[in-house]
């Protein structure tokens, strides 16, 4: 399996996460990609090359026009605010506020455009989110010409980012547009089976209304878990999109003898769906160790978890999403890869 990967990921490292009321280190840090890289290359995955360009019209296709020519120009204009620090929000069109008139002042297009307050936007921040995205449509690509697999190693990941706000790590959304590409390269149907530990609000929001895209998730029950204010059981979609949208929800403690049981669910559903084509948000924080998450999966259980996702005989692209226990990021991540490859 091909992994497409680019050096720029590195643009993107904000100093600092606002996390329990202090600024810490952020989780979502670089060095996450080179465990993956190194577990890649022990476990003899070696073709690794980085995407072809950006292709910035399928994005422009997706997303809010307005909210990416904000994430092009926030940090220019944040240092002609005079601003010394990283770009972080700290308000919000709350409930009964406005929400649908982006203000002039950065202050207010920041908080306009994150739904969280926990992610950072630096000088370098654009240029890695595009590159992250690059990745992920390289890797469509390639799957359209033919292989029967291929990984994003994206860095930011993009599964909270919806077409017009960021947070949660993530700014463009990587599966999506992966998902979006494989249904104009030919795939009358597509499913994104998403099994980060968090919800996938950004990619739900995207497709929740659309009859050709199943978005299925695996994830911490909202009521306790990060984005907390989407994700329940009872969103299935709407309109022409009503019943292809699946949430599996889960409390915490939860092991792989109920996680693979929601797996397992999710993957009929899918093929019940009839997807020509399938996309999986490559989240490892599911992991029994992870600081950020409270499920409790085992290294071998991700290789379980690639084994039933390849026996859906699928064409794949795998886009990296969370993790967040250093070390063991690597071997989850390939563990699914390698299970993918041999069912
Ligand atoms: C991004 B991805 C937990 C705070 C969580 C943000 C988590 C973003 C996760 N106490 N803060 O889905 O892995
Ligand atoms: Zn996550």
């Amino acid at each position: 399996m091909r992994t497409y990967f680019s050096e720029d990921h590195r643009k993107h490292f904000p100093q600092a996460e606002l996390y329990g009321g202090e600024f810490v280190t952020p989780f979502e840090r670089p060095s996450r990609a080179e465990y993956v890289l190194a577990r890649l290359k022990d476990r003899g995955l070696t073709d690794i090359v980085p995407p072809a360009a950006p292709d910035r019209a399928a994005i422009t296709a997706m997303c809010d026009a307005g909210y990416l020519s904000f994430l092009e120009t926030a940090w220019a204009e944040w240092k002609a605010a005079g601003y010394a620090g990283e770009i972080i929000a700290n308000c919000w069109p709350a409930r009964r506020m406005q929400d649908n008139r982006p203000p002039s002042h950065i202050d207010g297009k920041v908080g306009y455009y994150a739904l969280a307050g926990e992610t950072a936007i630096t000088g370098g921040t654009w240029d890695a989110a595009l590159a992250s995205a690059a990745c992920a449509q390289s890797a469509t690509a390639h799957v359209l010409g033919g292989a029967n697999a291929a990984f994003a190693l994206c860095r930011p990941p993009g599964h909270h980012a919806t077409a017009d706000m960021y947070g949660g790590y993530c700014f463009i959304n990587n599966a999506s547009l992966a998902a979006e590409q494989m249904r104009a390269g030919g795939a009358a149907r597509v499913a994104v089976l998403d099994i980060d530990f968090h919800h996938g609000n950004g990619t739900q929001d995207i497709f929740y209304d659309r009859g050709d895209v199943f978005f299925a998730s695996l994830h911490g029950q909202p009521q306790n878990a990060y984005p907390f204010f989407l994700g329940f059981a009872d969103e299935t979609g709407k309109g022409a999109g009503d019943g292809t949208t699946a949430n599996f929800a889960m409390a915490p403690g939860t092991g792989f003898d109920i996680w693979g049981q929601a797996l397992d669910e999710a993957i009929a559903r899918i093929t019940g769906f009839g997807a020509e084509a399938l996309v999986v948000s490559l989240g490892v924080d599911a992991y029994k160790d992870d600081p950020i998450s409270f499920f409790k999966l085992d290294s071998p259980a991700f290789l379980e978890a690639g084994r039933r996702i390849g026996r859906m005989g699928l064409p794949t692209v795998f886009c990296m999403e969370g993790g967040y226990a250093i070390e063991a990021v690597g071997v989850n991540t390939v563990n699914v890869l390698e299970g993918f490859l041999a069912p």
